[in-house]
């Protein structure tokens, strides 16, 4: 019993996050952009992982695929507590921000044309739902870095 309310808790806790927005507001267009992308250098050419923010100014939207000329797979991952799952969509909240960052959500990049090299920027392709599609560059930093470092 006592596991069953913590379910209805956690659903009620998800539903009053996803209905800020008024009804005005969820029927806006989307208004987006990308900020903060980067791949750390992936190991010898190998996977590779890519992060972002996506800033929304509008209604709410989804990312629905994302690709690149530079490699042959990508994929949108979550990391849950011991593993990490791969995902179909992502909610891009209205007047708010999805955060692809270390330890969350992120791109899983494989199958590179040519391995990054540090400098490199490489195009990813975000498709969503509403919005269509927004290309980036997105810049090869090193292992170590994080966004607001120079
Ligand atoms: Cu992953």
């Amino acid at each position: 019993m006592a596991a069953v309310l913590g379910g209805g808790a956690i659903l009620a806790a998800c539903g009053t996050g996803g209905q800020d927005g008024t009804a005005a507001a969820d029927t806006a267009p989307a208004k987006l952009s990308v900020a903060d992308s980067y791949i750390p250098l992936p190991p010898a050419g190998g996977m590779g992982a890519g992060y972002l923010t996506v800033r929304n100014d509008g209604g709410p939207d989804q990312l629905v695929k994302v690709s690149s000329p530079a490699a042959g797979s990508v994929t949108i991952h979550r990391s849950t507590a011991s593993t990490m799952e791969q995902v179909s969509s992502l909610d891009v909240p209205a007047h708010g921000a999805l955060q692809l960052a270390r330890g969350g959500t992120h791109l899983m990049i494989m199958d590179w044309q040519k391995a990054p090299a540090l400098g490199d920027e490489l195009e990813l392709d975000l498709t969503f739902a509403k919005s269509g599609t927004i290309s980036v560059k997105v810049p090869v930093k090193e292992l170590t870095y994080r966004p607001g470092q120079s």
